[in-house]
């Protein structure tokens, strides 16, 4: 209809400053169908936004067609927010600082990436509001996470790169620290002057580095993933009772995971982004456990002001430090812990005898002492 529309589209996401655009069309993509399983499953946990259904109770993200008829086309844009810092979770050297905690990569940078990929898409739905004001009465709808579909199928069809086997989008040259955003339009229009392979080929072979690697085995089956023993969930979205089988290999995470991206080797050579605004705050690569977990409200209004980690609450993420230093094997955490068990905020005060108990019972054992003996 519009002869080198799609060529336009990229060229005015990379003026927005993605590194990334394809066009999918809407349709009932296999993999859409593993989702109604997956909720019914219950794989989701308490994320219940993700059951929304519409008015004949079928799942919203399931089916595109059924709940934006209107949309014939989604615009997947992706921008990289690697930055030039070793991995968070140093999953290889297990000797570093034990006193520090791994906050996922995502979760550095000076602004919410939801607010750093909205701006970027609203610039690239104007410019074409503009081009095609004369043509007609065109929809479009920018939508980073929030939307009615599940991002990385569209982004696979879109040609973005390969569902992994850790359930990211990979991309040949690129890896997988991209964040996805999606523009619906009533447009009709394909990827069809672009040449390349749609979908992108899967490329994980028989590696299997990320399912070995996850500590909490969430990775269920290669690209499905149960999000109730995944730590990105239990440290953002999971309030309140963490199972006790689950918390030894939280680690010292106490915002996000990264390790099944990290063992990743199209994430070896993945290069620095060129935005700005990913670059990390102050003190947020392996940020020190106890000051986290004795952080008072001022200061986590005014560290967090703008970022991703206000998710959690502070009740969450000092709750999160509480248990990662439990986890640390780090002494000198005993009389913070100790402090720690009377909080006022009870969740914390629950995880920080947690924390101690595990933190005496460590330190027993490396003394060579047997714990059950009851002497130190
Ligand atoms: C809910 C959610 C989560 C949940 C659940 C994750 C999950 N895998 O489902 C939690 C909190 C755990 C999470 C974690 C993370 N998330 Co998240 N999350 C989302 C969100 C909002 C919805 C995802 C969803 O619909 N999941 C439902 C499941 C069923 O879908 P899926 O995992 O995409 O699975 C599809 C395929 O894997 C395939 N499939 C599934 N099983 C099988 C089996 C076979 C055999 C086959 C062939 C295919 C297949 O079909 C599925 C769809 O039905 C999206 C944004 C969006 N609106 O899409 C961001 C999103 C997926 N998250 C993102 C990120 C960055 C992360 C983290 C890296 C953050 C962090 N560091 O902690 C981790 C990564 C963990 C991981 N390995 O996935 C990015 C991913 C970018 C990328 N490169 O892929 C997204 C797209 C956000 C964005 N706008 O950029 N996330
Ligand atoms: S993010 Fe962490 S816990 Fe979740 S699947 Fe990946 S390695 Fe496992
Ligand atoms: S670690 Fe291996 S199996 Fe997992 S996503 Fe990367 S290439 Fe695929």
């Amino acid at each position: 209809m519009f002869p080198g529309l799609p060529t336009r589209i990229k060229q005015y996401a990379r003026d927005a400053g993605f590194d990334l655009c394809g066009i999918a069309p809407v349709r009932d993509f296999a993999e859409l169908r593993v989702f109604p399983a997956w909720i019914a499953d219950g794989k989701h946990g308490e994320m219940r936004y993700m059951e929304a259904r519409d008015k004949t109770g079928e799942l919203k993200r399931a089916s595109l067609e059924r709940v934006a008829p209107w949309a014939r086309s989604v615009i997947v844009c992706a921008i990289n927010y690697n930055t030039a810092h070793p991995y968070s979770s140093r999953v290889q050297t297990q000797t570093e600082d034990a006193s520090r905690g791994w906050i996922s990569r995502y979760a550095w940078s000076g602004e919410d990436y939801h607010d750093a990929v909205l701006r970027r898409l609203k610039q690239v739905e104007d410019e074409l509001r503009g081009l095609l004001a004369a043509t007609g009465n065109w929809q479009f709808r920018s939508y980073v996470d929030t939307g009615p579909l599940i991002e990385r199928v569209y982004a696979k069809y879109a040609g973005i790169g390969w569902i992994g086997k850790n359930t990211c989008i990979i991309n040949q040259q690129l890896g997988s620290w991209l964040f996805l955003g999606v523009i619906l339009t009533s447009l009709g229009i394909t990827n069809n002057d672009v040449t390349g392979d749609l979908p992108a080929p899967d490329r994980c072979g028989t590696c299997t580095r990320c399912i070995v690697a996850c500590p909490t085995q969430a990775i269920t089956a290669a690209g499905e993933l149960d999000a109730r023993l995944c730590i990105s969930y239990l440290t953002i979205e999971k309030r309140g009772e963490i199972p006790v089988e689950l918390r030894e290999g939280m680690g010292r995470h106490v915002f996000g995971c990264d390790i099944c991206q990290d063992v990743c080797p199209w994430n070896r050579k993945a290069p620095a982004t060129s935005a700005a605004e990913f670059e990390p705050r102050e003190g947020l690569v392996n940020p020190a456990l106890d000051w986290l977990a004795e952080m008072r409200p001022e200061e986590f209004r005014e560290v967090f002001r703008g970022s991703p980690i206000r998710r959690a609450k502070l009740s969450g993420l000092r709750r999160n430090a509480a248990m990662a230093m439990g986890n640390s094997g780090d002494k000198k955490f005993m009389p913070t812990l100790t402090t720690l068990c009377e909080d006022p905020d009870l969740v914390v005060a629950e995880y920080a005898r947690w924390a101690l108990g595990r933190l005496e019972l460590c330190c027993r054992q490396r003394e060579g002492l047997d714990p059950s003996s009851g002497g130190l």
